[in-house]
């Protein structure tokens, strides 16, 4: 008996799953076989894993009817990730997840990520992109005419270079440092009296293999994944001065095309994913004896940690920097960042 009657509910079952299967798969005439998303790193990195997570999480919840595929490399403007925002916006690109470094030319307020030493810990970045300070970031990328749905992170950018232990100012004296492609990156190390160069990620790796560069910065996932102490990065130092979140985000016209359903799918994703990354991206740091350093450390690169008076000191040679652009970020909302940030649980 008991049998019979599970037979027949898992009869129902099965009927039910094929009635609604197809029907559900079928997207709507109107969605394009394929959705291109842009990155500048693949699944290699916490980043590149963020994407393929969202990918997956979107394909599953609609049961294909959105499909998404990976273009890392930010090979759909031709690895110009200064480029990317305006491919966005225009359509190039139909969805991405990318740092606020290469948004912040065409976004002025992203630049508020790269002030130098605004946020001194994790808890600093949860306070402005889970905040108040976050939904006008939102909404200016959004008036940029590109929706964001979500926060995921690439993280606190570490200085490398091949010369020798960087512990003042004083000592990044004429090296040539590769930044990405933003004004205010410029303005920072020149301020540290360091000769900082332009170039896109693509070019960078080379130029440091050569020695065209002596150095660069980026979160330490990116040091290790990409292997950097085999171009010559030999010494590291820590010293938190900038972090870069990640968003991620859908073209105007695409997300419109979408049914709500699946829009609220897609961002639910994007949160989902945006977690899980965040999450990936500190792994190794966020441990009491951060597992990440040692492990760079045992690749027989020099680590330095910058104690108080030596993070001080490269606090006030960047400070006019900080000062200045604060104005052209806008004042108000760089002065309600730090009041998050003086306010944030620890
Ligand atoms: O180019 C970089 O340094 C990278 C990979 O971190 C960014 O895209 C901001």
């Amino acid at each position: 008996m008991r049998i019979r009657m599970w037979l027949a509910g898992a009869g129902v079952a099965l009927s039910t799953l094929m009635a609604i299967g197809p029907a559900a798969a079928q997207a709507p005439a109107n969605y394009k076989a394929e959705y291109k998303l842009s990155l500048v790193l693949g699944p290699a990195f916490p980043w590149g894993k963020g994407g393929e997570i969202w990918a997956n999480l979107v394909r599953e919840r609609t049961q294909g009817r959105i499909n998404i595929k990976l273009y890392p490399g930010t090979s759909l403007v031709q690895g110009d990730q200064t480029r990317e925002f305006t491919a966005i916006r225009q359509g190039v690109i139909d969805m991405a997840v990318g740092s606020t470094i290469n948004w912040s030319p065409q976004i002025k307020e992203l630049n508020l990520f790269s002030l130098p030493f605004l946020m001194p810990d994790y808890a600093a970045i949860d306070a402005i992109t889970q905040g108040p300070v976050g939904e006008q970031i939102f909404k200016a990328i959004e008036k940029g005419g590109v929706l964001p749905l979500a926060w995921g992170e690439n993280g606190y950018r570490e200085l490398s270079n091949s010369k020798h232990e960087v512990k003042l100012p004083q000592d990044l004296k004429g090296l040539k440092i590769r930044v990405v492609g933003s004004p205010l990156f410029l303005e920072t190390f020149t301020a540290l009296g360091a000769n900082p160069t332009q170039m896109s990620w693509a070019d960078a790796q080379p130029a440091l293999a050569s020695g065209a560069v002596d150095g660069q910065e980026n979160p330490l996932a990116i040091f290790t994944a990409a292997k950097l102490h085999t171009v010559a990065q030999k010494y590291l130092t820590l010293w938190g001065y900038v972090a870069d979140p990640l968003i991620f985000v859908v073209n105007r016209d695409v997300w419109n095309q979408w049914t709500p359903e699946d829009r609220a799918i897609v961002k639910q994703a994007a949160i989902d994913a945006g977690k899980q990354e965040t999450a990936i991206a500190r792994q190794g740091m966020v441990e009491a004896d951060r597992p990440q350093v040692k492990e760079i450390g045992a690749l027989g690169v020099t680590v330095t940690q910058l104690d108080a008076a030596q993070r001080d000191a490269f606090v006030k040679a960047t400070r006019p920097v900080y000062d200045k652009w604060k104005k052209q970020i806008g004042e108000p909302l760089v002065t309600q960042a730090e009041q998050a940030i003086a306010a944030r649980k620890r």
